[in-house]
């Protein structure tokens, strides 16, 4: 039987959804016991009958996110081209967090835009005078409320493979809907009569924005793991630190002790933040334990 071309549009684990060209949607299993696949992967599967299908493999990904703690990775999505990272004043926000997401967007060559969602709650805008360093990072900031209008996220999805990614309950679901113009997206309201329960997102899911725009939302994450970075690159995923690679006395420097350390220096001098520089010696520690 010939193989078909499709792209997985949801993961549940270990099942998928997919969709070929033509529009049909199969469920879809793999045949080998450990294979990683993510959403937004193009795969080549075989169909078993009008519902059901195999994934043989996956074709070239020009990108691929994911995090790894010390005992495993996971694979978050496939082949998107920039990285929403989703934050928001309540619940409350990690900036940690946020940070490793920009280092590990950086290291899979993502465009990283934050989003503070929610600018309708007045405690907004401490954190928006909080997120604007990033800013001068280079980092686009988006406010917006996903409530009221998401126009200028939108505008910056188009035409691109996108990612809303962040903590639980910062409204990447309501972000989604919003965009969608739909109720398409689980999100967590408190229950109503027939329905109890919060609904958090549970497994990541593409949609289609236009034509050429998808979006993938994904369940909340509560840490992300860079155990698949070197320690030696993480300066070079960090746009304030950049210029003081290989100016340290000592070329495996830790920007500790080291006599002639230019990171230190640099954060004496007002040029680094010394919490950026905790956060990236926070980063080496554990890639090193
Ligand atoms: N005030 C306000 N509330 C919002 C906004 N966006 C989302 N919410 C609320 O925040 C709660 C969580 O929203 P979700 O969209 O489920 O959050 P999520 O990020 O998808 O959460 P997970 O799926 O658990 O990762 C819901 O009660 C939403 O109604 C917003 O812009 N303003
Ligand atoms: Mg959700
Ligand atoms: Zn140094």
């Amino acid at each position: 039987m010939a193989e078909i071309r499709a792209q997985i549009i949801a993961s549940y684990g270990r099942r998928y959804v997919v969709r070929c060209d033509d529009g049909r949607v199969f469920d879809a299993s793999t045949r080998k016991k450990r294979v990683d696949f993510a959403c937004g992967d193009w795969v080549d599967i075989q169909v078993l009958n009008h519902e059901q299908a195999v994934i043989e493999d996956y074709r070239e990904r020009h990108s691929l996110l994911y995090r790894q703690d010390a005992h495993k990775s996971k694979l978050i999505a496939a082949n998107v081209t920039q990285l929403f990272i989703v934050t928001a004043a309540v619940p409350t926000p990690s900036e940690m967090l946020l940070q490793r997401a920009l280092l590990a967007a950086e290291a899979a060559d993502i465009r990283a835009v934050i989003v503070l969602n929610k600018s309708d709650l007045p405690q907004s805008a401490a954190l928006a005078e909080q997120l604007s360093f990033y800013r001068s990072l280079g980092y686009t900031l988006l406010s917006v409320s996903a409530l009221a209008d998401v126009g200028a996220l939108r505008e910056e999805m188009q035409g691109e493979t996108n990612i809303l990614l962040g903590q639980s309950g910062m409204g990447k679901s309501t972000l989604t809907n919003a965009l969608l113009g739909g109720d398409y997206a689980r999100v967590g309201d408190i229950s109503t009569a027939l329905d109890s329960g919060r609904h958090t997102t549970t497994h990541a899911q593409l949609y289609d924005l236009d034509a050429d725009t998808q979006l993938i939302d994904s369940p909340g994450l509560q840490a992300f793991g860079l155990h698949h970075l070197q320690a030696e690159d993480l300066a070079h995923y960090c746009p304030d630190m950049r210029e003081f690679i290989g100016l340290c006395r000592f070329h495996n420097c830790s920007h500790r002790r080291e006599p002639d350390c230019a990171f230190k220096a640099a954060a004496v001098a007002g040029e680094i933040r010394p919490q950026r520089l905790a956060f990236l010696q926070s980063v080496i520690d554990e890639l090193a334990g």
